[in-house]
């Protein structure tokens, strides 16, 4: 049986606050932060405990994926892991797949939407590394309306707003990364994509209160995609709402961005502003999450015709 990759990408996340500067100006494309934009991002990471489990549960998802894919039979896969900001690189995966062998490979970003500034910079990444030597990649875009995807967000929600006192009252927010506002004049169909899988979930749950906003947006000079989380609480509490639930469905991971953007940030405005903020669990390597992700590659091996 010959064994089919799949390329699974992620952001990558610093191994300790030693790394962070390194990583930092991997982000930033090579331009080194400044001391204060240094110490701020490293202050965030001492908030959430020195270190971001993003790399421990990404490694973990991946495994689980695997064996998830493994167990169906018909076909023997390998999972490589390719970093964007962290080792092991995107590059350094497609050169271990050519290594073991690996002919054809399912390419896939741990994120959910398309937006030529995220997932497309990922898949360049990918097929400039296998352009000489292969393995022959199939890339998948998107997968925000795999249908265990929006099960997994859905029963999120509905977890959520268990916790509320009036859940019929509390207002849902579905946040995702704020990308600079340039991509609304490129045909990006990064808040489509949002919006799409957004209306999914409060379809499925027959949702009245619901809206859609930003989050975690960066610290540059040009405009980026709002409102802002934080703007939408203040609106919120202005018109008399009490109760809030956060589905950041741009995200499949406890991170930075969640374990401070949110549960730090986001929750102590809220809590200023008298409102109360439950978010929604993240996917990590939760089983429903997985059987989803291998769904995805599933599909993706039939589209290729593989
Ligand atoms: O837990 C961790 O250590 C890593 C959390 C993390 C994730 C993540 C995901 C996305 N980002 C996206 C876009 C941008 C753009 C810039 C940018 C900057 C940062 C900084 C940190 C950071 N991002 Fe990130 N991102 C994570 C962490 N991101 C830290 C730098 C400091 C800051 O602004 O907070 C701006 C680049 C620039 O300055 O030129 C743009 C997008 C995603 C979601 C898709 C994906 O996962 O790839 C889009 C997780």
């Amino acid at each position: 049986m010959t064994t089919l990759g799949v390329l699974m990408m992620a952001y990558g996340t610093p191994r300790s606050l030693d790394e962070v500067e390194a990583y930092y100006t991997d982000i930033r494309r090579g331009r080194k932060p400044s001391p204060a934009e240094l110490a701020d991002l490293v202050r965030r990471y001492e908030a959430i405990g020195g270190v971001s489990p993003l790399r421990e549960i990404t490694e973990r998802q991946a495994k689980a994926v695997e064996h998830v894919l493994n167990a169906q039979g018909e076909t023997a896969f390998r999972v490589y892991l390719g970093m964007k900001h962290t080792e092991p690189r995107i590059a350094d995966a497609v050169a271990d797949m050519r290594r073991d062998g690996i002919e054809r490979a399912i390419a896939l970003v741990l994120a959910p939407h398309y937006s030529a500034m995220s997932v497309g910079t990922y898949h360049e990444q990918a097929r400039e590394a296998a352009r000489d030597g292969g393995p022959k990649l199939y890339c998948v875009n998107q997968w925000h309306l795999e249908p265990r995807f929006l099960d997994a967000l859905a029963s999120r929600v509905e977890e959520a707003l268990r916790l509320c006192k009036s859940p019929e009252q509390a207002m849902v927010i579905f946040t995702a990364h704020s990308l600079p506002a340039r991509i609304l004049d490129m045909g990006d169909p990064y808040v489509d994509q949002l919006r799409e899988s957004g209306e999914a979930v409060a379809k499925r749950l027959g949702l009245a209160h619901y809206t859609f906003g930003w989050q975690s947006a960066g610290r540059t000079q040009e405009p980026w995609l709002g409102p802002d989380l934080l703007e939408i609480l203040e609106s919120l509490a202005k018109e008399g709402y009490r109760e809030v639930v956060v589905c950041s469905q741009g995200f499949v991971a406890d991170h930075l961005e969640v374990l401070y953007d949110i549960d730090i940030e986001a929750k102590q405005r809220a809590e200023e502003l008298g409102l109360k903020l439950v978010r929604t669990r993240q996917m990590n390597d939760d089983p429903d999450f997985v059987r989803a992700v291998a769904d995805v590659i599933e599909r993706a091996k039939r589209d290729a015709g593989w």
